[in-house]
């Protein structure tokens, strides 16, 4: 029945195409600490993740808070590229600012 070979050859490809726009998603994670400043925090937010600066406090208060707090969720790349950026910046800045990646 060489029709039903070529249907499912068709759904195979199908469902491989549909993973593949799914790429994996990982959340950048900033942690608390005692001695980087709130303000340093906020423009972060803000210049690398993009937030608004409403936003940018929200999640700066609740990381404050909580301990933890997402700032953003990317591809791997982009995830590893703002977690290297806020290091670098943090570091430049005298504080020990640090974010993680998390896979989602
Ligand atoms: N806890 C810091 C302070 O009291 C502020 C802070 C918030 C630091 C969020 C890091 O990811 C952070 N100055």
């Amino acid at each position: 029945m060489p029709n039903s070979h070529e249907q499912t050859g068709d759904l195979v490809k199908e469902r491989a195409k549909t993973k593949k726009q799914e790429p994996k998603q990982f959340k950048v994670v900033l942690l608390n600490d005692d001695y980087t400043t709130m303000e340093f925090v906020v423009s972060v937010l803000e210049t690398v993740f993009q937030k608004s600066p409403a936003e940018a406090f929200k999640i700066m208060m609740s990381v404050h808070m909580n301990g933890r707090g997402i700032a953003g969720v990317y591809p791997w790349e982009v995830a590893e590229t703002k977690v290297e950026t806020v290091s670098s910046l943090a570091r430049g800045a005298g504080y020990p600012l640090k974010a993680v990646t998390e896979e989602e």
